[in-house]
């Protein structure tokens, strides 16, 4: 079964966007809007994995769900052509979750290294729903058949388990889903992660060696997307850096991670290589190119958090376009529940 060429990808609502957001994901999935039907989604179930004090309660889910749709369309997503929309609006991700849960194995789950880090060691007291995380983002990406997730290299093993789960489902059903017509078997794609561009991976301003994280408990550790210029001046002015100054080829930055990240974030925002950056600032010292990441951030971050500031100014409108993206993203999403009933085997009013 050919599949039609679809991008499906989502961003959690809990708490404030970041740079490594920006440029691990909403930058491409921007991009991906030229070539691809694409849809966005926020995904507000996942946001609930984590204990309310992570999450901060029903209204800040709100503020931040709507933040967020804010982000993507200040960015430069279009709500019109593509699908923006918040999950818990589809029920289907929910349902097909359930079959995916009785697809997927607790062995899969097991391994899967941000349950780990996110449940630390008491992993007794983690929320079910933090473990089952990946079968609801399988089925996020599955209810619509999509073929390719634009995400940061964090999510590489998330993605390895949605194709997983598809080739089982596939495997598993392989009759069922021959009788409807199928020949070849195959009702889910086994979806691709796109993880590209030079930031696929920004580290914390503070420790080069921990990714750059919304729950971090220090906000001097990124650069919010509202981030006043000022604040984001005095974050790269602080942020860590070693004392050797910065070498002129690429192979310097080897085991020095903070200048490694600070590179790679002033190659990710002024589309250059790193080489090539290397060629202008390497051999000066940290604070001229600190002043001009500065100078940069501000320049390309500026623009989003002030039509951010003016989007959510009016919820009303932010809303009106979730449920139009929701009742889009349904009629597609109802179109593979029932085809994935009949599969299973379920019975349904028609
Ligand atoms: N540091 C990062 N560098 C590159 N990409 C990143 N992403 C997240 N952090 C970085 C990518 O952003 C997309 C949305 O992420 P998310 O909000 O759904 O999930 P997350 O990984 O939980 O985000 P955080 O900021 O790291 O939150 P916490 O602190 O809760 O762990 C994804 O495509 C992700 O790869």
């Amino acid at each position: 079964m050919p599949f039609v060429e679809r991008v499906f990808s989502g961003v959690q609502p809990t708490g404030n966007l970041h740079l490594g957001n920006y440029l691990g994901a909403i930058v491409n999935f921007v991009k991906m809007q030229e070539t691809h039907n694409c849809i966005y989604c926020v995904v507000d179930m996942h946001a609930i994995t984590q204990g309310i004090d992570v999450w901060g309660g029903p209204a800040e889910l709100t503020r931040n769900t709507r933040e967020v749709t804010a982000a993507f369309i200040a960015a430069g997503i279009d709500p019109k052509k593509h699908i923006v929309f918040n999950q818990s609006q589809v029920s289907g991700h929910a349902e097909l979750a359930w079959i995916f849960n009785c697809v997927a194995r607790m062995g899969w789950l097991g391994r899967m290294t941000q349950f780990k880090e996110k449940a630390g060691k008491d992993r007794e007291n983690a929320s079910v729903g933090l473990f089952d995380y990946p079968v609801l983002m399988a089925a996020d990406i599955l209810l619509y058949r999509a073929t390719h997730v634009p995400v940061g290299e964090d999510q590489k093993q998330h993605l390895e388990l949605s194709r997983d789960i598809a080739q089982k489902f596939n495997n598993d059903f392989g009759d069922s889903i021959r009788a409807q017509g199928a020949n070849d078997g195959l009702f889910f794609p086994l979806p691709e992660p796109l993880i590209t561009g030079p930031a696929t991976r920004v580290m914390s301003l503070r420790d080069g060696t921990k990714k750059m994280s919304k729950s971090d408990a220090s906000d001097n550790s990124r650069i919010n997307l509202t981030d006043d210029a000022d604040t984001i001046a005095q974050k790269i002015r602080k942020a860590k850096t070693d004392p050797e100054p910065l070498p002129s080829e690429e192979k310097g930055l080897e085991a020095r991670p903070e200048a490694d990240n600070l590179v790679g974030i002033f190659a990710a925002l002024s589309g250059r290589a790193k080489a090539d950056v290397l060629r202008e600032f390497g051999g000066g010292q940290f604070s001229s190119f600190k002043n001009a990441l500065a100078e940069l951030c501000v320049t390309k971050l500026a623009p989003i958090a002030g039509e951010m500031k003016r989007l959510v100014a009016d919820p009303g409108h932010i809303d009106s376009i979730l449920n139009d993206g929701s009742d889009r993203a349904r009629a597609l999403a109802d179109e593979t529940m029932k085809l994935s009933k009949d599969i299973v085997g379920f019975i349904y009013r028609r």
